[in-house]
């Protein structure tokens, strides 16, 4: 078993990780990383540093406080989780958000997780990352493969954020229908008998949708049996398509330990959390629409 990357750290902690994952590759010159262990966002972009073996440090970048929340914000919580952010990530991107990357020599700034994904694909390539690229060549293709990475992420990875919110029964079914049929539309895709969502090697349009996909698992724990991921029809291809990114070393050391990750996520599910995504879902929209002025 791959040692993991993502454990839980205490805030404002650094770790340096120089490791190559191509071996006996160049030398790439190392990120600054703003990230946050529990973060699928930022998954994203671990993966894409482990996947080309780009050395970065680690700053673990948020963290939470309990206190008091305003009073009948929602009906239900006296107290609430808001986020502690460190002030090197505030200092670089003052929305506060994970994942940001900062090039040292150039202290030039790369943020959002599916940017932080062709960036690390460029960055890595062009210091001459011997790993598969992960954004197709031809330049139509990469257009589609941005425009899939950003479906999956507002009819995937957003439906997640109201599973959760919702204390509704109705709407957190309504928002689980949702993400049930883009991964049936998603398992479609690899019927052809292809290895991962745009052909033989692992791509953006499969990065966008893992970090959840390996996270599924909390609606059964914390929404009941019926919000399992069905396994009928094209579902057996995304279950398969899971196992089979699963199995890959720079995939398993980018998975934080599913019982932390439970515990972290009751936030959510309890509808405590004030971050922008849970605000968002709070204020009547999806997770992806969150304004940085309002959430
Ligand atoms: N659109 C952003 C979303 C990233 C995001 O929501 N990250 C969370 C941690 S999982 C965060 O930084 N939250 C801080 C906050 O809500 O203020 C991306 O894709 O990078």
């Amino acid at each position: 078993m791959a040692a993991r990357i993502a454990r839980s750290f205490s805030s404002g902690a650094r770790l340096s990780v120089f490791r190559s994952f191509s071996s006996g590759g160049p030398a790439i010159p190392p990120l600054t990383y703003y990230s946050a262990w529990f973060c699928p966002f930022a998954q994203r972009c671990t993966l894409a540093l482990e996947h080309h073996g780009v050395p970065y440090e680690w700053e673990e970048a948020l963290g939470w406080t309990v206190r008091p929340s305003s009073v009948g914000e929602d009906g239900r919580a006296d107290e609430a989780a808001y986020h502690w952010k460190s002030p090197a990530l505030l200092a670089a991107n003052p929305s506060g958000m994970v994942p940001t990357l900062v090039e040292p020599a150039t202290g030039r700034v790369v943020k959002e997780s599916l940017v932080t994904i062709e960036y690390v694909d460029d960055y890595a390539r062009a210091h001459g990352s011997r790993a598969p690229s992960l954004m197709p060549a031809e330049p139509a293709e990469r257009a589609r493969a941005r425009e899939l990475a950003s479906e999956i992420n507002a009819q995937a990875c957003s439906p997640y954020y109201s599973v959760l919110c919702k204390q509704e029964r109705d709407d957190q079914l309504a928002a689980f229908d949702g993400l049930v049929g883009t991964l049936r539309a998603f398992g479609d895709a690899l019927r052809d008998g292809r290895k991962f969502r745009l052909g033989d090697e692992l791509s953006i349009a499969d990065l966008a949708l893992l970090p959840w996909a390996y996270r599924f698992y909390v609606f059964e724990h914390y929404r009941g049996e019926s919000f399992a991921i069905p396994r009928a029809g094209a579902l057996e291809h995304y279950h398969a398509w899971l196992e089979r990114c699963l199995q890959i070393p720079a995939v398993r050391r980018t998975c934080p330990d599913k019982a932390r990750y439970l515990e972290h996520i009751a936030k959510y599910a309890t509808n405590t959390a004030r971050s922008k995504v849970a605000n968002a879902v709070r204020r009547g929209v999806q997770a992806h629409e969150y304004d940085d002025e309002k959430d």
